[in-house]
């Protein structure tokens, strides 16, 4: 049993205990997202043994490039799953909106953790303190290199100018307040939340202003899909409502073939059995947007029948202990919602975007 590929570590008794190894960014806010995971394996299982390793990825170095041009898709994740696949660790954090939603053969998402808020927020230069973007002045530049949270705002803010912003949080908020070049920046509530710096957060936006991106502020474990053990322990971890919203919303993206830089937004909800979901397309300007709304029932039906056997994945993600029936719903209908947008004439939207963006 020590003879195999992963770590031991004797306990008290001398008896070999597996050393489970957490890889993640290093990265501020890489780092809480994986402690606040790392803390709740801890307290569901207190025998653990845990230890988590930083990395670099190529995400992190290049710093002077918008995302949406580098081009390669898995940006943030790479370097972390050469790691999975090598055995030096067992276990990755990712925001789930940074993993594609065809993930390399042999990884699989074991964990979709209960989503924060979902929304998009502003953070104003302090100059600006207690502005909205709507009073903002006249061509007040706004920072963003997100080409969803750009289109959404350049329609509704005419009067506002957007311009890229790299880096990560710490840098943003620096460049933010520490020079004249923005009056406000957007990111993502949920991560600025993690930051303990919701105080910062000066306007969250309504979906009329702007729709939030495939898995935002969602945290999602990956493992290696044969890794068994660790996929039955990480389990416990998933939220069955958000795990079912962000399936229907990956699924959505994956059938309008979009990565993680187009610019495509969606909004989803579960009332009374019933997942609600709007999703959208827009050209770079926002100028054309397409927008539909459908809805599917997820009732916890019996799920007896598939309990067990189930160890197949919807669109990355396996979750055995969610109704398969009901994940199978939730997929139908972003695959549904994204036929209905392409019969409308999305992929010529979405075709022109990149052409455009590849060509800035
Ligand atoms: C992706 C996008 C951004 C991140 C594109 C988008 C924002 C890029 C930018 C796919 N990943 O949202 O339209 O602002 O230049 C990212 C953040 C988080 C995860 C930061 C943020 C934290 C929130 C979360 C970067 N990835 O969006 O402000 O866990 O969902």
């Amino acid at each position: 049993m020590e003879n195999g590929p992963y770590k031991y570590t004797r306990d008290g008794n001398g008896k070999a205990v597996r050393v489970i190894r957490i890889g993640t960014r290093k990265s501020q806010l890489a780092c809480i997202q994986t402690d606040s995971v790392a803390e709740k394996l801890k307290e569901l299982y207190p025998e653990l043994q845990l230890e988590i390793i930083g990395m670099t990825t190529i995400g992190d170095r290049i710093l002077d490039t918008a995302l949406s041009k580098i081009g390669e898709k898995s940006l943030f994740t790479k370097e972390l799953e050469n790691a999975l696949e090598k055995n030096e660790v067992d276990l990755v954090v990712h925001s789930l909106k940074d993993l594609p939603t065809t993930l390399p053969p042999g990884f699989t998402i074991g964990a979709v953790l209960k989503r924060e808020s979902p929304s998009d927020a502003v953070v104003l230069h302090p100059k600006h303190a207690n502005k909205t973007l709507e009073i903002l002045p006249e061509n007040s530049v706004i920072g963003t290199s997100s080409l969803r949270r750009a289109a959404q705002l350049k329609r509704r803010y005419s009067h506002l100018v957007f311009k890229d912003i790299r880096g990560n949080l710490n840098t943003r908020l620096k460049k933010l307040d520490e020079k004249d070049d923005y009056a406000a920046i957007i990111l993502a509530a949920a991560g600025l939340k993690r930051m303990g710096w919701e105080h910062r957060i000066a306007q969250s936006l309504a979906p009329e202003d702007c729709m939030y991106a495939v898995g935002q502020g969602a945290l999602a474990v990956e493992v290696r899909a044969r890794d068994t053990d660790i996929l039955e322990m990480v389990s416990v971890l998933h939220d069955p409502e958000t795990v079912l919203r962000c399936i229907a919303e990956r699924a959505f993206l994956k059938q309008l073939e979009g990565g993680c830089s187009v610019p495509v937004a969606v909004h989803t909800e579960i009332r009374d059995s019933q997942l609600y979901m709007t999703g959208a397309v827009f050209s770079l300007d926002g100028s054309d947007t397409l927008r539909d709304t459908m809805q599917t029932s997820v009732q916890n039906s019996a799920q007896s029948q598939e309990q067990g056997v189930d160890l197949i994945q919807r669109v990355g993600i396996t979750a055995t202990s969610i109704s398969g029936p009901a994940q199978t719903r939730a997929e139908q209908l972003g695959v549904d919602l994204a036929t209905l947008l392409l019969s409308k004439g999305a992929k010529e939207i979405l075709t022109v975007a990149r052409q455009l963006n590849d060509a800035r």
